[in-house]
């Protein structure tokens, strides 16, 4: 039986997932469509096949929807994931879990309570060939001890409603994960360092951002956040060992060698740069829900992310190292 998936919020992230959906994930159809803006949902569901409902609560109790995918704003995460954990409902949540960790943690105390795994984090960047290499390196052994690790994530530029804070939640806090993910530990504090301004930030905008994580085995995680860069969309990250070192790829595409130089294009954003990532995730989310599951990363790695990018607002702020305190994790997620 093909998993019928209801999509709540259909705006640039949430419109291509029910298109890949539809169209090229294995298993799964659309079922059901809401977005606050009605025309665009609309939109949508005509293209996929689905029907619109009138609110997000309807399509987590449409007794034909078998899972959700949630894309809506990441103030609403919270409530939505709790609807799908209170109606027994796999869902597919997009970063973050909720924009803060107390929200964050009553999801993953009512997903323990229920005493199984329903919930996966749109952490997309778990499922990209070039991260699993790193990985493989890592836990392989090859290139020794992880002491430290340089990420770049820089964004062309970003809408006037972005702020410094968001250069932390909502994009460092990829790094955050892929740090926890890649050195299997936690992160146990955090320093924002403050950069000279870009001349092309918006008023108001620290940008760029210099970040240093710090891991429990001491291993440092450097990070320059740059939401400005004008160029493209560029993400790096190098892990250093204490007997080599591995880097992420960068994909290449239609390479010109001509004049005496060699060219290749930037991808313009995450969703063409990250495109075969978010693929990875949506079938590995619907192979497991069809075998009865949920696996990927859990909503205590949502709240662990967020707990840690608070810890980075918060040494913005202050002007120092601020420390990060996170809850025990309960029994459920010790093995995911
Ligand atoms: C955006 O919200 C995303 O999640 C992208 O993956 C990230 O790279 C970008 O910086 C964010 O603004």
């Amino acid at each position: 039986m093909e998993l019928a998936v209801g999509v709540i919020g259909t705006g640039n992230i949430g419109a291509d997932h029910a298109r890949r959906l539809a169209t090229r994930v294995a298993g799964a159809r659309v079922h059901a469509v809401f977005d606050l803006d009605g025309d665009r949902a609309a939109a949508i569901a005509a293209e996929v096949g689905a029907v619109a409902l009138r609110s997000a609560e309807e399509v987590v109790d449409d007794a034909a929807v078998d899972a959700v995918l949630i894309a809506s704003p990441g103030d609403t995460h919270a409530a939505l994931a709790l609807a799908c954990i209170a109606a027994a409902k796999p869902v597919l949540c997009e970063k973050p879990l909720a924009t803060t960790t107390e929200e964050c943690w009553k999801v993953v105390e009512a997903e323990a309570a229920h005493g199984s795994r329903l919930v996966q984090v749109g952490f997309m960047r778990r499922y990209d060939a070039g991260y699993l290499v790193v990985k493989q390196e890592i836990d392989g052994g090859r290139i020794g001890e992880v002491l430290l690790a340089h990420c770049i994530h820089r964004n062309q530029s970003v809408p006037p409603s972005f702020t410094s804070d968001m250069s932390l939640t909502d994009s460092v806090i990829h790094e955050i994960d892929t740090a926890r993910w890649l050195l299997t530990e936690e992160l146990v504090a955090a320093t924002v360092v403050p950069v000279r301004r870009s001349p092309l930030a918006a008023e108001g905008l620290l940008d760029p951002q210099l970040v240093l994580l710090e891991a429990a085995s001491g291993a440092v995680v450097e990070v320059e956040v740059f939401v400005n860069c004008q160029y493209g969309y560029d993400v790096r990250c190098e892990v250093v060992g204490s007997t080599g070192t591995a880097s992420l790829e960068i994909p290449t595409a239609n390479v010109v060698t001509t004049a005496g130089a060699r060219s290749q294009p930037v991808p313009v954003d995450w969703r063409l740069r990250f495109g075969a990532a978010y693929l990875e995730e949506l079938q590995h989310f619907v192979d497991a829900v069809r075998a009865g599951g949920v696996a990927g990363p859990s909503s205590y790695d949502g709240y662990a992310a967020t707990a840690v990018a608070e810890s980075c607002v918060r040494s913005l702020k202050e002007g120092q190292r601020a420390q990060v305190t996170l809850a025990k994790r309960p029994a459920l997620y010790e093995t995911a």
